[in-house]
């Protein structure tokens, strides 16, 4: 079978792309390796920027999270030091997030890409992308029955995430990574819970990180920071919470909506990202061209901006036999991708101390900056200096 394009992945990168695609009239098909229910419960991201949601309102696709979604613009910092708000709704440019669900996001995109007549292959993994390096580019692929196939196309486009078949097919020495292990680990819980603060709660702690983000009035998600390793089912319930209110200081401020934990996770705090975002014909979108830390709730916003300049140079390459787009495609999300990645770096030396710290960090990696072993005085003190900035600085 072929097309123009072949879209591998259905996540925010995959259908954000083959909307806009559909929308310049460029034929196109997504290949997606788990079933349509499974896409549309899968809780991750629900912090979505001012400018995605400009894209997406660009596009007409943003309907569904303006009307569900709830505008947010404040945090709450808590330390030994007290507790303190920052309305960076009211600061720089003034503007706020839309906390919006991603599996909803996905449910919207997907619902409109099957209304104007795209084609989705559910069940369907790509395996591999071949001749990448020639203008008639092709995926195998396992089918929804287990048999092999393959598409052709004059372009693939790799949105299949960190895992995915276009990062593995690229030959070694096309693609430079960059790779970081920041040594921090997160038990990242999903709560049948409603939020316990109308901000998003950011506790440093001697014992580590704590986490506190809406979702919807039900659901609240939490990270606790834990030690690397760690299984994500080997804390009970009762020790999630105890050590959530213990960091997020309930005995001074008022403890926690405790709830059913209804989703686990443990996610080690990495970056990636590959240089340049492109092989041939074969180009990489949203997690499977860089990985930002959740630590920054930028992945799902970097995958939709993504998606739409690659969206914008395919359908100019293939309606308008013009490149010039395709061939920036690279240089120009570069930029953003290390942006994310720095304000992430950021967000991690903030909220975590130093190495060895009574967290249980276990690993000193991304850390290696003079201090070896033990809670670091100087880290400390320079974190307590970072979020005194923020409680004072107006800039
Ligand atoms: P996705 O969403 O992973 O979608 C990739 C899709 O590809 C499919 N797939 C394949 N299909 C066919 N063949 C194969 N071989 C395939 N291999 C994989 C998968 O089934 C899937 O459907 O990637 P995409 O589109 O690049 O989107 C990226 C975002 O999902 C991700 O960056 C965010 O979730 C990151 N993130 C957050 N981002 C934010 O912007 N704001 C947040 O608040 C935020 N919170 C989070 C997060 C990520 C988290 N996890 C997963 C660690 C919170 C968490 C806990």
């Amino acid at each position: 079978r072929a097309t123009d394009v072949v879209v591998l992945g259905a996540g925010p990168a995959g259908l954000v792309l083959g909307n806009l695609l559909q929308n310049r009239g460029v034929d196109c098909v997504v290949l997606e390796r788990a079933e349509r229910a499974h896409i549309q419960t899968r809780a991750r991201a629900g912090f979505l920027a001012a400018n995605t949601v400009r894209i997406l309102e660009r596009h007409g696709l943003a309907e569904g999270l303006r009307r569900h979604g709830q505008a947010h613009s404040t945090c709450e910092f808590r330390s030994a030091d007290g507790r303190f708000r920052l309305d960076y709704g009211g600061l720089g440019r003034g503007e706020r997030h839309t906390v919006y669900p991603q599996q909803l996001l996905v449910t919207d995109l997907l619902t409109r890409f099957l209304a104007v007549g795209g084609r989705v292959e559910f069940g369907t993994e790509a395996v591999a992308v071949l001749d990448a390096d020639t203008d008639r580019p092709s995926v195998t692929v396992r089918e929804a029955d287990g048999r092999p196939g393959r598409w052709g196309a004059r372009y693939v486009a790799g949105c299949d995430g960190r895992h995915g078949a276009a990062r593995r097919s690229l030959p070694t020495g096309t693609v430079r990574r960059h790779h970081c292990d920041h040594g921090v680990t997160w038990l990242g819980l999903l709560a049948e819970a409603p939020p316990s603060m109308d901000a998003v709660g950011y506790a440093v702690h001697e014992r580590g990180f704590a986490g506190h983000m809406a979702r919807t009035s039900e659901i609240t998600r939490y990270y606790v920071q834990c030690a690397r390793g760690t299984a994500a089912d080997s804390w009970s319930e009762q020790r999630i919470w105890d050590e959530l209110d213990l960091r997020m200081r309930g005995a001074e401020y008022g403890p926690l909506h405790r709830g059913r934990v209804v989703q686990r996770a443990v996610v080690d705090l990495e970056s990636d990202v590959l240089e340049p975002l492109r092989h041939g014909s074969l180009f990489l979108a949203g997690d499977a061209a860089g990985l930002v830390s959740p630590s920054a709730a930028k992945g799902a916003n970097l995958a939709v901006l993504e998606a739409e300049i690659l969206a914008d140079a395919l359908a100019d390459d293939l309606v308008h036999r013009d490149s010039k787009g395709l061939d920036a495609y690279s240089a120009r999300c570069l930029p953003y991708i290390w942006r994310a990645q720095e304000f992430s770096h950021w967000m991690i030396r903030l909220l975590h101390g130093g190495p060895g710290g009574h967290g249980g960090h276990g690993s000193s990696e991304g850390w290696s900056d003079g201090s070896a072993g033990g809670a670091s005085p100087f880290h400390d003190s320079l974190r307590r200096s970072r979020i005194d900035s923020l409680r004072t600085s107006r800039s």
